[in-house]
C-alpha cells in the first residue's frame, strides 16, 4: 500500500487492486463532425488530455495492471436510446443520424472509436455504455468484482458528465476513486472546477483528486 499526494489529502493506493478507467476518449467527443461538436462545444479543448491520458494508459500497462476503457454508444437500432436523450435540445445531429464519421454515437461506427492514440490492446476491457454512468446497463460491476478491484483511478471525458456519474456511481457502490485532474477535461472550464471542487469536499464525499505525476511516483513507490 502506498500514500499518494492528493487532495482533500492522501489516498492510500493500493495498485494491485486499482484499475484505470478511462471514460469516454472517443472521436464521438473528441474531433470534428462527431456528437461533441454536433451540441455545439468546442472539441479542441479536450485533446490537451491526451498526453496525460497516454502516460496513465503506459504507465497502468508497464506494470500489468487492470485497463478499462469506456464508451458511451447505443444499438444500431436504437432500442436502447431513451426518447428523451434523442429528442432533448437542438443538436444539429441527433444520436444514430449519419454524420462524417458515420452515425452519430453508435456502436461500431467510426466516431464510436477511442481516438487511436489511446485505442485498446487486446485484453483490456471496452464497457459500451448507453448511459453517462459505466455502471448502469453494463456489466462493470460484475468484472471489477471478478478481479478483486477496490480502487478506480478515472480519467477521461467530460469531466462534469460521464466522468462524474461514473465516479458517483462507483463510490456508491464503495469503490475508493480518485480523479486524475490533468487527464479529465470539459467543454466548460468552469465546470471541470467546480466538479473537482465538489468531489474533494467534505473529507472525499466522492472521492480524491491528483496529478498525473503524483499518480506514477504513487504507481512506482507501492
Ligand atoms: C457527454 C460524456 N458529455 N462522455 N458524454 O455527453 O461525458
Amino acid at each position: 500500500m502506498a500514500s499518494l499526494a492528493a487532495r482533500p489529502f492522501a489516498f492510500p493506493f493500493d495498485k494491485r487492486r486499482a484499475a484505470l478507467l478511462i471514460i469516454d476518449m472517443q472521436r464521438d467527443f473528441l474531433e470534428h463532425g462527431g456528437f461533441g461538436e454536433a451540441l455545439g462545444n468546442d472539441v479542441t479543448r479536450l485533446g490537451v488530455i491526451v498526453p496525460a491520458v497516454g502516460r496513465l494508459l503506459q504507465a497502468w500497462r508497464a506494470h500489468d495492471l487492470m485497463v478499462i476503457h469506456t464508451m458511451e454508444c447505443h444499438r444500431a437500432d436504437l432500442s436502447d436510446l431513451p426518447a428523451g436523450k434523442r429528442d432533448r435540445g437542438q443538436p444539429k445531429l441527433r444520436i444514430g443520424e449519419p454524420g462524417p464519421m458515420g452515425r452519430i454515437l453508435i456502436a461500431g461506427e467510426a466516431g464510436t472509436a477511442i481516438i487511436a492514440p489511446l485505442a485498446p490492446r487486446i485484453g483490456e476491457i471496452v464497457i459500451e455504455k448507453p448511459g453517462k454512468g459505466a455502471f448502469y446497463a453494463t456489466a462493470l460491476g460484475e468484472i471489477l468484482a471478478g478481479r478483486g478491484i477496490t480502487q478506480l483511478v478515472l480519467a477521461g471525458v467530460t469531466t462534469e458528465v460521464c466522468v462524474q456519474t461514473t465516479m458517483r456511481e462507483a463510490n456508491d457502490r464503495g469503490y475508493d476513486c480518485l480523479l486524475v485532474e490533468d487527464a479529465t477535461e470539459s467543454y466548460f472550464p468552469e465546470f471541470k472546477a467546480a466538479t473537482l471542487d465538489m468531489i474533494r469536499a467534505q473529507g472525499a464525499i466522492v472521492g480524491w483528486t491528483a496529478l498525473t505525476d503524483d499518480v506514477l511516483r504513487g504507481l512506482d513507490n507501492d
